[in-house]
């Protein structure tokens, strides 16, 4: 039973919430945090090249074409959901992006996926060229791992804490994280895949990089390990809700409104969730991951809102 004030209200930590619920419009956060995140990122990689190869200039191309932001929009959320401040994430978030930005520009290449548009742009090989486009994702890459220490340091984290968050976070990113999702998604290619099989691959390909984002942002904001082991399983759903929502983006939508290829899946060969499940049990499946997400968060007070409403607008979206 919901605690009444003497007014008839409810009690204040639940007027709170309530207040803020009503208050809280995605829209204008989703374009605020990604405005707060486009101005860090634009001062996290040198101006120009001084040495004319076009290296910063291509990179630079790809961090800065936009897109949702919604991997560093995580990690903040989840920062501030533990109590946490801004600025101790804010550099790993950009980190984040500049990683998800390597996996879209290396996913695009003639060896990988041979795509043609990415964030309603030439996919970068297409203006930079193969040599420069690989080496565009692997200075964002590695760039990205120099800007977590480096803003850990600014923002006087424990080194411990640092220590574990990059240990976390290489290891989404690499064999057993997204490159090896990506190794499966290949050798998977015109294969059937079961509906485990593809969870296995999505989780790798995909999850990890939001398990990192969710819990890294988290654990720099001051988390305790009960709050990193919820956080962990909101972000397994929620990356899991996402991938449901993005084979079947690529379904519905056109090229033109994804600004990226739009039934490719198909034309690859590639095992989706509406391949396996069809579309309407796809889209069950979406919302209820999205609902086990926000489960995950129970013990968590208002300060999870953004989280909430994040893992509702991973299946929601039209992009
Ligand atoms: C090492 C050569 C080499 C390649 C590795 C790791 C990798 C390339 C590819 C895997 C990463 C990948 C492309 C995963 C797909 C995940 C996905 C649905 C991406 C789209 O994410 P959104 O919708 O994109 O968040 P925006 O543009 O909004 O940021």
């Amino acid at each position: 039973m919901r605690p009444k004030s003497s007014s008839g209200s409810v009690a204040s930590g639940e007027v709170d919430i309530i207040v803020n619920r009503s208050r809280f419009e995605l829209a204008k956060y989703l374009k605020e945090r990604a405005e707060l995140i486009e101005r860090q990122l634009a001062t996290s990689l040198p101006a120009s090249d001084d040495s004319g190869s076009r290296l910063i200039e291509a990179m630079r191309y790809s961090l800065t074409a936009g897109g949702k932001r919604l991997r560093p929009i995580l990690a903040l959320a989840a920062c501030e959901a533990v109590g946490g401040q801004l600025e101790q994430a804010i550099g790993y978030a950009c980190a984040l992006e500049m990683i998800h930005t390597y996996s879209l520009v290396h996913d695009d290449l003639p060896c990988m996926d041979d795509d043609d548009l990415r964030r309603g742009r030439p996919t970068n090989h297409k203006v930079f060229g193969e040599a420069v486009a690989t080496l565009a994702g692997d200075g964002l890459l590695t760039d990205a791992f120099g800007l977590v220490a480096r803003s850990a340091r600014t923002a006087g984290i424990p080194a411990e804490i640092v220590i574990d968050t990059i240990g976390d976070l290489a290891e989404a990113c690499g064999s057993s994280g997204m490159v090896g999702g990506q190794a499966f998604d290949l050798h998977a290619e015109g294969r059937t895949l079961t509906q485990e099989e593809l969870e296995e691959l999505h989780s790798k390909k995909t999850g990890a990089l939001f398990i990192a984002s969710v819990c890294g942002g988290a654990r720099l904001g001051g988390a305790r390990p009960a709050q990193l082991h919820s956080l962990r399983k909101y972000a397994s759903a929620l990356g899991l809700a996402f991938q449901v929502a993005d084979d079947l983006l690529d379904v519905e939508q056109t090229t033109e409104h994804l600004g990226k290829r739009s039934q490719k899946d198909q034309t690859r060969g590639k095992a989706t969730y509406p391949s396996i499940l069809g579309v309407e049990r796809s889209r069950a499946l979406a919302h209820d991951l999205a609902a086990t997400a926000c489960d995950a968060l129970a013990a968590f007070d208002n300060r999870s809102e953004p989280l909430r409403r994040l893992a509702a607008f991973a299946v929601e979206r039209s992009q």
